[in-house]
């Protein structure tokens, strides 16, 4: 496990080479990519939030980080989405308007595919009436919506306002989640689901839509 530590500390000081180079072998020597994502880069991205609080990281120690979780995250994407199954439902997900934080998002929306489901992804920053948009035109029955800041959840709020005076609040089930998010800001906005974490979102939603 000590070679795993180093994916960890890659991630720390934004070495995208040597993360990408350890996520390889780990992979190639049967090391389950969940682990790999909970044990060693989620705690090692967790440290880097701590640093900063600090004072002892700045934005761009975050950004080589992200860049090297991303280049780590590449190559473990694949092996989290199923192909070839009937889509369990459709869901449309974005990072909220304001909020360009989309590490955590990814990795629901690509344990969202690997659990059976057609995922619309809108990206980041995303105001309500794309939301409203991939509703009605792209028929998505579940909105998921990840926020980082607290300075972005009301736009959660927004997005379920911006539903309701759609008229098409009632056709979709509303999945809220990210850092800052808990389940008592989820009941307050009326949202219908929260998870703190990407498996958990995927439980969510088979249960949104009664697949559970
Ligand atoms: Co930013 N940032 N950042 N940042 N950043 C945080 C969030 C922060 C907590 C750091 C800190 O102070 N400790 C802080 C927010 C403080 C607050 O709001 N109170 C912060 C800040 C302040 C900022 C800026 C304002 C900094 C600045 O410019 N001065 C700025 C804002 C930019 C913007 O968005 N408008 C900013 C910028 C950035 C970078 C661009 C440099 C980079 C993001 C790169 C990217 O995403 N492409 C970045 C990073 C990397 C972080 C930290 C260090 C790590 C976030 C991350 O990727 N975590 C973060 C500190 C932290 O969170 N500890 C921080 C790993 C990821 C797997 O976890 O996203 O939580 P997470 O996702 C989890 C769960 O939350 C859940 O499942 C995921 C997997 O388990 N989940 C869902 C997420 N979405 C879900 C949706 C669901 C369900 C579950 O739907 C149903």
């Amino acid at each position: 496990m000590q070679e795993l530590k180093s994916l960890s500390d890659a991630i720390l000081t934004g070495d995208a080479k040597t993360a990408r180079d350890v996520t390889e072998k780990a992979l190639a020597a049967g090391v389950d990519p969940l682990t790999l994502v909970n044990e060693y880069m989620i705690p090692a991205m967790t440290e880097v939030g701590r640093r900063y609080e600090c004072n002892e990281y700045f934005v761009p120690e975050l950004l080589i980080s992200a860049r090297a979780m991303k280049a780590s995250l590449e190559l473990i994407r694949p092996l989290l989405v199923a192909s070839g199954r009937e889509p369990a439902g459709r869901v449309a997900i974005g990072t909220v308007k304001g909020d360009l934080h989309d590490i955590g998002k990814n990795l629901v929306a690509a344990m969202l595919e690997g659990g059976g489901f057609e995922v619309i992804d809108l990206g980041v920053n995303v105001a309500p009436e794309q939301f409203v948009a991939a509703v009605r035109e792209k028929k998505a029955q579940i909105v998921a919506m990840s926020a980082l800041l607290t300075t972005t959840m009301p736009s959660m709020k927004s997005t379920i306002e911006a539903l309701e005076a759609a008229g098409v609040r009632r056709q979709v089930k509303v999945l809220v989640g990210g850092a800052p998010i808990t389940q008592r800001f989820a009941d307050e906005i009326g949202a219908d689901g929260y998870s703190e974490n990407a498996p958990g979102a995927v439980t969510l939603a088979r249960q949104a839509l009664s697949l559970a």
